[in-house]
């Protein structure tokens, strides 16, 4: 941070990820944080704005991901796969990439990252029971051991090295909800870009973990451990109710998609290529 060259509280934030849904929406909304925002993705994006700088990154690349993070204050990691996939991808982008990201970023000396883990690192819960940051870890895929690992890793990066991470544990972030069970898991873009804002501007984090949800009807997930963000959803899946409406029919026993949280996640993996 250098309040001196600039009204902006960062000088050089870097967004990883920023050629994904969330990436694009969140490229646009944190530019008054910064003087420069670096945006990255492993695909071609869009060329570069006022305040900002493009690199095409493959986080899976050591050398790459060392020079990615030169001159940067802090880090919002929305890179990697976000989805079920094969383990040779996820592996390659979130675990291997990841391992990459901490690494540079212990090495630069940058002190905070936020990263976007998921609620698949909880999906093997069943729908009626709340859980907190403080549940053990039931992912329901591939996809969600890789989160588990990044939510590990980080930790590991505070307590050894101090680097300070939150990991957002994101529902369902899109610009209205697309089915039933995002009802519940439904993160506004509003309340996405409030929660980012959060962690990256509380003074203390430590290590946190944060379920990014709005303030849905129904509930999953409890925020009370990370309170200390300020953390304050001013959105809701009630704005979309007549899409979904309740019917008030219970989903078969045997329908694991419906009987737990992370919904049709558990039918997607694991993919092994060929
Ligand atoms: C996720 O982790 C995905 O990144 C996102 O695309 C959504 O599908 C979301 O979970 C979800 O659970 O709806």
């Amino acid at each position: 941070m250098n309040q001196a060259v600039s009204s902006k509280p960062f000088q050089r934030l870097l967004l990883t990820g920023a050629g994904g849904g969330l990436g694009v929406m969140l490229r646009e909304r944190i530019k008054p944080w910064a003087q420069t925002v670096r945006v990255s993705d492993l695909k071609e994006i869009a060329p570069a704005g006022p305040g900002e700088e493009v690199v095409q990154c493959d986080l899976a690349d050591r050398e790459a991901v060392m020079a990615l993070t030169e001159g940067v204050d802090a880090v919002l990691h929305f890179g990697g796969v976000s989805v079920e996939d094969s383990f040779e991808n996820i592996m390659n982008a979130n675990i291997l990439g990841l391992h990459h990201l901490y690494e540079a970023v212990h090495k630069r000396g940058i002190r905070r990252v936020i990263y976007a883990s998921s609620s698949h690192v909880v999906g093997y819960y069943p729908t009626t029971q709340v859980v907190d940051a403080t549940v053990p870890l039931r992912p329901d895929g591939i996809y969600g051991v890789s989160k588990c690992f990044g939510e590990a890793l980080s930790r590991y990066y505070y307590d050894r090295f101090g680097i300070e991470t939150v990991c957002l544990r994101i529902g369902s972030s899109f610009d209205a909800p697309r089915n039933a069970r995002m009802m519940t898991t439904f993160l506004a873009y509003d309340d996405l870009v409030e929660l980012v804002r959060c962690a990256l501007f509380t003074p203390r984090v430590g290590h946190t973990i944060t379920y990014g949800v709005s303030d849905n009807p129904v509930k999953w997930w409890d925020n009370r451990e990370a309170d200390y963000l300020g953390f304050v959803p001013r959105r809701s899946s009630r704005e979309f109710a007549e899409r979904f409406p309740q019917t008030g029919v219970w989903p078969p026993a045997e329908d694991i998609a419906a009987t737990y949280q992370g919904g049709p996640f558990l039918l997607a993996g694991p993919m092994y290529k060929d």
